[in-house]
């Protein structure tokens, strides 16, 4: 950020981490309702008032601006069909949280508002701030900031987002305007948006470097921003621990990647075969259905796996990954 600026800052509360989740064996709906989708803030809930809300939008671009709730509202309103998921632990790469669902964003296209303004040659990457300000495990200390790579605004649905599933945000979600990257992590759709600021270099903040920043198991002692959600899987049936009888059953549950799912596969017996189930197609970066109906060969516990390969032909992590694969374990009678 220019250290010219400073930024503005909304009243906080409840101030801290805030969480809230549904496990994936609720999550039965194709359109997640809004009160069943996960909820995070890291430094609390930021109240902000939409008539004198502002976003600056500056940086390496030709006409720097001020943009006001009423002007966004103005443009051209688009809507984007898209899963949202916690990358889970900001530090802990190998664990997997499944805090996923699929939505509805509507707001205004961040391109179309980017070409008004001007994007300048020089300008690589775009930083986003939050009116949220604090410490998260004694990191921080300024507004939430993340970044992205210029170049995702070419695959479109990048959006300044005041809509969820047709209703306003309500605070908690980030009213009144909160970037949208489907495909992204949900870490990167900044809530309470404040500034846009687009550079040359990728932002310096704890937010993009210490957090959300993991190491490069393909590179060792390289880093690489947690942006693209890679191929995914969770059952939602059988839940765990369900009993069931020795007859046909179905199983099923939702898969995503931020270049969508190519096949499903689906394993009764430890790993050690895997059927392919039926994908239904994505509609632009929403979960996909998958099923596969399996008799129970006999009595006894099963675990059940569920794995995803995407359009690139790479598969979902066996363990110790953000996207390690979801078993459940179920009895049959
Ligand atoms: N301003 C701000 N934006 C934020 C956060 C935050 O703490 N502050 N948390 C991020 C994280 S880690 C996630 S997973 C998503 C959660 O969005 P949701 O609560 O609407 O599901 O918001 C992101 N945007
Ligand atoms: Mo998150």
């Amino acid at each position: 950020m220019n250290d010219d600026l400073t930024l503005p800052v909304a009243p906080i509360e409840p101030a801290g981490f805030q969480i809230r989740f549904q496990p994936p064996h609720r999550l039965v709906d194709r359109i997640t309702a809004e009160a069943d989708l996960f909820l995070i803030a890291h430094l609390g809930i930021a109240r902000v008032d939409a008539a004198s809300w502002r976003l600056s939008v500056g940086g390496l671009v030709e006409r720097p601006c001020q943009i006001t709730f009423d002007d966004l509202k103005r443009l051209p309103k688009r809507t984007v069909e898209s899963f949202h998921q916690c990358a889970g632990d900001p530090r802990n790469h190998r664990d997997a949280k499944r805090l996923v669902g699929n939505v509805v964003w509507g707001g205004v296209d961040l391109a179309e508002l980017l070409a008004r303004a001007g994007i300048a040659p020089k300008a690589r990457y775009l930083c986003a701030y939050g009116l949220d300000s604090g410490t998260y495990e004694g990191l921080g200390g300024s507004n939430f900031q993340k970044d992205m790579p210029l170049a995702r605004l070419a695959e479109g649905g990048v959006l300044l987002a005041y809509e969820i599933n047709g209703a306003r945000l309500a605070p908690e979600r980030g009213f009144p305007v909160r970037l949208i990257i489907p495909g992204y992590y949900g870490t990167n759709d900044v809530k309470w948006l404040c500034r846009l600021e687009l550079t040359e270099h990728r932002a310096k903040g704890a937010f993009t470097t210490t957090l959300y920043n993991d190491p490069d198991d393909e590179a060792p002692g390289r880093t690489r921003p947690v942006w693209e959600a890679p191929p995914e899987s969770a059952i939602v049936l059988p839940a765990p621990s369900a009993v069931l009888a020795m007859e046909p059953t179905t199983i099923w549950g939702w898969a995503w990647a931020a270049r969508g799912v190519a096949r499903v596969e689906v394993s009764t017996d430890d790993g050690a075969s895997w059927a392919m189930a039926a994908l239904e197609p994505r509609s632009q970066w929403s979960w996909q259905r998958f099923v596969v109906s399996w008799t129970p060969p006999g009595v006894g516990d099963f675990t059940i796996r569920a794995r995803a390969i995407d359009s690139a032909g790479t598969a979902q992590r066996a363990t110790a990954a953000r996207n390690a694969i979801h078993s459940v374990v179920i009895s049959v009678r």
